[in-house]
């Protein structure tokens, strides 16, 4: 008999909460084990291609952007139920509480599949001209997936306060020169700095390079995981290898945040109410 593999993670420790409180951001090691690891791949690759190259164009709830610095597939979660159970995990749920350091209900924003394919020769520069939701103009069809990701903190949660985080998992061993996450140490503390992205950030806000260091680049192996603050602001150059950049990212928010109007592509038509929670089966509840 075949044992079905358990979709799930290990225990985040309190070292790593510290750690996170304190940089913003923080590495946790085979937070996935390799079993599982593999199977999150395999369905992956199944919606996005084995390369990536199945989408095109924008589709609306669930599915692809496959634009500009990475092939996407948002909300994978609800097309595949092995995603489902690893991102509604009540164990994610629980290591999503120790990380606020509170004990309210948590419930699922968004999941994607990131594959940062091999890069092109100007891939250090993001498409030019970006929509009200920073999604950068669709690049060539050639060129699409293949850019830097640009420095950006993660602005699109419409609630009354930080509210969210997002655990990135690397789905296959990366060295630093695949395009690794870069993160600004600390910035956290500085909170929201406009929905700005690129180095037009350091040119409005000259002494957070000075204040702040760019985290050593990264080396993760498949199944290591780093989770950062909505506020970190963060980045990663260009796949400089001949190998596809698998991650799947995972974000959720606290379940008390109310709702505030502002534009964003995952709320805009659900009829949420300006001031009430956001409480919708769209989001379901991971952990009590
Ligand atoms: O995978 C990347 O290059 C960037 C991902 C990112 O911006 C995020 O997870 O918030």
């Amino acid at each position: 008999m075949i044992e079905r593999t358990i979709a799930t993670e290990r225990d985040v420790t309190d070292e790593e909460v510290v750690f996170y409180e304190e940089h913003g951001w923080v590495m946790l090691r085979q937070l996935a084990s390799p079993e599982v690891t593999r199977e999150l791949l395999a369905r992956l690759q199944r919606l996005m291609g084995t390369d990536a190259e199945q989408f095109e164009g924008v589709h609306d709830r669930v599915g692809s952007t496959n634009r500009g610095v990475f092939a996407d597939y948002n909300h994978g979660a609800k097309a595949d139920d092995y995603l489902r159970d690893f991102t509604l995990s009540k164990q994610a749920g629980r290591n999503v509480q120790r990380l606020f350091r509170r004990e309210v209900p948590i419930r699922y924003w968004n999941d994607l599949g990131a594959c940062k394919l091999p890069a092109v020769d100007d891939a250090e520069m993001v498409p030019q001209g970006t929509t009200v939701y920073g999604i950068p103009a669709a690049p060539p069809v050639e060129k699409r997936g293949r850019f830097n990701t640009p420095w950006h903190q993660d602005y699109d949660f419409p609630g009354d306060r930080f509210g969210t985080l997002t655990i990135w998992l690397a789905l296959v061993d990366m060295p630093p020169e695949m395009g690794t996450m870069r993160f600004l140490s600390g910035v956290h503390h500085e909170g929201p700095l406009g929905r700005v992205s690129g180095d037009g950030i350091f040119e409005q806000y000259p002494y957070l390079r000075r204040k702040y260091e760019v985290s050593e680049p990264l080396t993760y192996r498949a199944g290591d995981a780093t989770v950062h603050h909505p506020w970190m602001l963060h980045s990663a150059p260009a796949n400089r290898t001949d190998r596809p950049r698998w991650a799947y990212i995972r974000q959720y928010f606290a379940g008390d945040a109310v709702y505030t109007g502002m534009p964003c592509r995952w709320t805009d038509d659900l009829g949420l109410e300006v001031g009430k929670r956001l409480e919708h089966a769209e989001f379901p509840v991971v952990v009590e």
